[in-house]
């Protein structure tokens, strides 16, 4: 089929006020019934037929305002049932449906998950439970009543508020009924029916409303939600003080399922999780963990105003939702911990899976203009750009601003399915500014570089900098237009403080961000009687490559006095990539491998200085990955050669600063019982981080030390870094590490997946055989997408020399993987071949095995649109 385009949006034909659905579940044949009040829409074209999309359904009757429809009064086709000439009025369809949820491999739509039913509608999956017009732009009322035998669901949920529930009189069965208050698109219908354990407390609103909450889980699992819990109610309080949103139903409920393709989902009223991103404990989750799920359950909670209030007028305008909902959870994860470091961690994602995405044939505009296939754009650069893009129109209007277009966001389209334009509108409005140019970063896809030169007038006591912009071209984008760039800079005077900012006349960095709207423009700041280093960028305020002609010593000098935690954090980093980019080329040449002596320097400060938060040191210690290298390198790229100039680093780093980092790791042991607080995960953290330097200096006495780290462990978070550090250190350990990891924990299948994933990031030529092995393994599933994901996501993702094998086994297997998942799950494996998205950066040998992996895939008969779309875009 052709692409859907931006550009040939039509609003609705028809309108649907109210939804009743009558859903009797049963294992292979679940029998929904729906009435749909439908009337022509205003705004829709006269005289239109009624369609309704369908998806794998079963039609079993069809009536119109209670009455049979003849055969010849409507079509069903695969994917849709047309009524062909429906009276032009308000009326009543009765549909009924039958599905088979033990069937749905694609978990879209009605399908079951260790036995419990569930749904996943977001973004076309309500077409597998009803014929409905499946577009966010019809809003409906819905009304659910949900019906199972007692024992195989004794749980019954929906969406909204609880009406009633039953027996169903002289069977075994027993009902539930849902209503919903607050109209939605049908992407946000839920119903859960199992056997489920659930936690429970009540959050009093800000209004005095009280508000029922529950998270079920799993049989057994209580114990492990109640830190969700906890997120849940600090979500609720800070959406009140920070956005003024309040909760607006009398229930929340939250269920965690084992098999989930996505994070999780933000139904109305009735989110359901990834079990992965509920489930926690000391002993089997990490700090990462906590810290995540802490994040996901912000994220779909704040998705009731962004998103559900206000939800999006068609599928282009998902960054309206999830770019701003990402940004919500950054400020409150950023509240709720250190805000630097929260920074740093979102710039590091962002750099590490969207920049790489925006540099590849996969690159796309925040707000796409077509598409193929929907559910392949929740991207990094629709959910983690687009949440740049909100930060910097936060930069560019202050804080007063940005929260009055908000505000005017909330009040002027709650109800509404609304556009960018719309969003951005507001802003524009409630600070009487023109955001035209600045709506470019929705429309043009790539990664601006912009170059800085600073140039100090010591006569004139004036510093300049002068700024260029490009963007470069990217598919189906061959011309670019500049954009608006806010870039928070300092100048650093020598004694480490910042200098006064004077703009010279006509220049507006009054609040030290240049507004950068030229391809070359030119700031010019007065009374600037020293040298000053400039800090550009600052906290990241704009989402671009930047390159500038600073020095190494200015850059060591940021990395000691930037005021600016990201900067400082930057500057260091940027000394270790340029040294690796030096190092690889070296490597591949044959050639020594420079000393990394200004890094070391960089390093050795930040370890000396007391004062910083052990979670900041933990990450400025944090060497660039392999894919950073990669990235910067940007073509041509040799695996191998980057993997050895990183391993020879990291032992230089080890042993020019092993006594530093051994007195770290001894004054932070631990002390006390685990507590996931931000403060205690940053001293593991930080002591973590030491561990694995140390190690990576191979010394007996260190590797003895990661052991002893590991035998020693009362929490996941230590347990499970001891054992990777062991795993690609320490080959000689590695096994039996792995065999009693694995032992102590091999009925938890979440903490499995982290055995998975780390085996199947081993740089070494055998982790192929091993990922292979492990497919085997009685705790892998293929169904199971959280198993598929930590074993072969891992090894495309993660391990990338032996993912980019020469002999072009690695692209191979994963290949392999995407055939055989595609037939069961399209999106899984459309997920996993998007791996391949720099395979056009990489040196010829293995750039010609990427493509006849890819090619392999493109030539296989009966490709989902999926991996159809991706693999089409791949080698376009
Ligand atoms: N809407 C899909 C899951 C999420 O982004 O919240
Ligand atoms: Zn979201």
């Amino acid at each position: 089929p052709p692409p859907v385009r931006l550009g040939d949006y039509q609003p609705p034909d028809w309108l649907v006020d109210t939804v009743h659905l009558d859903v009797r579940l049963h294992p292979t044949a679940s029998r929904i019934i729906a009435r749909l009040a439908l009337r022509p829409n205003p705004e829709g074209r006269e005289g239109s037929p009624i369609v309704l999309d369908g998806d794998e359904l079963s039609l079993k009757s069809l009536a119109l305002d209670g009455v049979p429809l003849a055969g010849t009064a409507y079509v069903v086709t695969p994917t849709a049932l047309t009524l062909l000439a429906p009276p032009q009025r308000a009326l009543t369809l009765e549909i009924e449906t039958v599905v088979n949820p033990s069937a749905n491999t694609k978990l879209m739509g009605l399908y079951r998950s260790s036995g419990t039913y569930c749904t996943q509608c977001e973004a076309e999956g309500f077409r597998r439970i009803t014929f409905f017009p499946d577009r966010p732009d019809v809003l409906a009322v819905y009304t659910t009543r949900v019906e199972a035998e007692r024992e195989e669901a004794p749980v019954l949920l929906g969406n909204g508020n609880p009406v009633e529930s039953g027996a169903v009189e002289g069977t075994s069965r027993h009902y539930a009924v849902w209503h919903d208050p607050w109209p939605k698109p049908c992407y946000l219908f839920a119903l859960v029916g199992g056997r489920l354990d659930r936690i429970t407390e009540d959050f009093v609103t800000a209004t005095g409303k009280r508000v029922a909450l529950g998270i079920y889980v799993e049989p057994g699992k209580t114990e492990r939600a109640g830190y969700a819990m906890d997120a849940l109610k600090r979500s609720m309080r800070w959406d009140e003080e920070v956005f003024g949103c309040e909760y607006d139903l009398d229930v929340f409920n939250i269920v965690a399922v084992a098999d989930f393709n996505m994070g999780a989902m933000e139904n109305k009223g009735l989110n359901i999780f990834n079990d992965k991103y509920v489930l926690a404990s000391p002993q089997t989750a990490t700090d990462a963990d906590y810290a995540n799920i802490e994040a996901i359950i912000a994220h779909e909670y704040f998705h009731n105003w962004t998103g559900n209030r206000i939800t999006c007028r068609d599928w282009f305008q998902l960054c309206l939702k999830e770019g701003l909902t990402v940004f919500r959870d950054q400020e409150f994860s950023a509240d709720a911990r250190s805000r630097p470091v929260k920074r740093i961690s979102d710039v590091r994602l962002l750099k590490g899976h969207q920049f790489p995405e925006d540099a590849g044939p996969l690159a796309h505009p925040v707000r796409p203009d077509s598409y193929r296939e929907i559910n392949n754009f929740y991207t990094a650069t629709v959910y983690e750009k687009g949440a740049e893009v909100v930060r910097m129109l936060k930069t560019l209007l202050g804080d007063e601003g940005f929260r009055a277009g908000m505000d005017l966001y909330l009040d002027r389209h709650d109800g509404d399915a609304a556009t960018v334009e719309d969003f951005l509108a507001c802003f524009a409005d409630a600070n009487g500014v023109d955001l035209t140019q600045f709506a470019l970063w929705y429309a043009q896809s790539g990664t601006p570089q912009v170059t800085v030169s600073g140039r100090w007038d010591e006569a004139g006591r004036s510093y300049r900098l002068d700024v260029v912009q490009t963007l470069p071209p990217t598919p189906g984008q061959s011309e670019k237009l500049p954009m608006v760039i806010p870039l928070a800079i300092g100048l650093v005077g020598p004694d480490g403080a910042d200098m006064a900012l004077t703009p010279d006349d006509g220049s507006n960095a009054e609040r030290g961000v240049l507004l950068v709207t030229q391809p070359r423009q030119s700031f010019v700041f007065r009374d600037i009687a020293e040298r000053p280093v400039p800090s550009l960028n600052r906290g990241f305020s704009a989402p671009v490559k930047l390159s500038s002609d600073m020095s190494t010593a200015d850059l060591l000098f940021l990395a000691r006095h930037d005021s600016d935690p990201f900067n400082r954090f930057d500057a260091a980093q940027t000394i270790a990539l340029s040294h690796l980019v030096e190092a690889t080329a070296a490597a591949r040449a044959g050639a020594a491998l420079p000393a990394p002596d200004a890094l070391v320097a960089a390093l050795g400060a930040t370890l000396d200085d007391g004062a910083l938060d052990p979670a900041f040191v933990a990450q400025a210690l944090s060497i660039p990955s392999e894919t950073d290298v990669a990235r910067e390198i940007g073509e041509d790229v040799d695996p191998d050669a980057i993997h050895l100039a990183r391993t020879a680093l990291r032992r230089a780093v080890s042993g020019a600063l092993a006594p530093a980092l051994e007195a770290i790791y001894a004054h932070h042991a631990p002390s006390g019982a685990y507590s996931p607080d931000a403060a205690s995960a940053g001293r593991r953290a930080l002591r973590n981080t030491c561990l694995d330097l140390l190690a990576a200096g191979g010394t007996a006495g260190s590797l003895a030390r990661a052991q002893a780290h590991f035998d020693t462990a009362d929490n996941m978070t230590d347990r499970f870094f001891a054992l990777s550090v062991l795993a690609h250190t320490a080959p000689l350990a590695r096994e039996a590490a792995l065999a009693a990891f694995h032992e102590r924990f091999r009925e938890d299948p979440l903490v499995v997946d982290k055995w998975l994933a780390l085996q199947a990031q081993i740089a070494e030529p055998q982790a192929l055989e091993r990922v292979r092995g492990l497919t085997h393994h009685a705790a892998f599933a293929w169904s199971n997408p959280n198993r598929v994901r930590a074993l072969i996501g891992s090894f495309a993702g993660l391990n990338p020399t032996q993912f980019h094998r020469i002999d072009g086994a690695g692209h191979a297997l994963v290949a392999d993987a995407v055939i055989d998942i595609d037939g069961r799950n399209p999106q899984l494996a459309a997920r996993l071949l998007a791996a391949f998205k720099s395979w056009r950066s990489l040196e010829p040998m293995r750039r010609a095995s990427a493509e006849a992996a890819l090619r392999r895939v493109a030539e296989k008969p009966g490709l989902s649109p999926d991996v159809t779309d991706i693999v089409g875009r791949s080698l376009g």
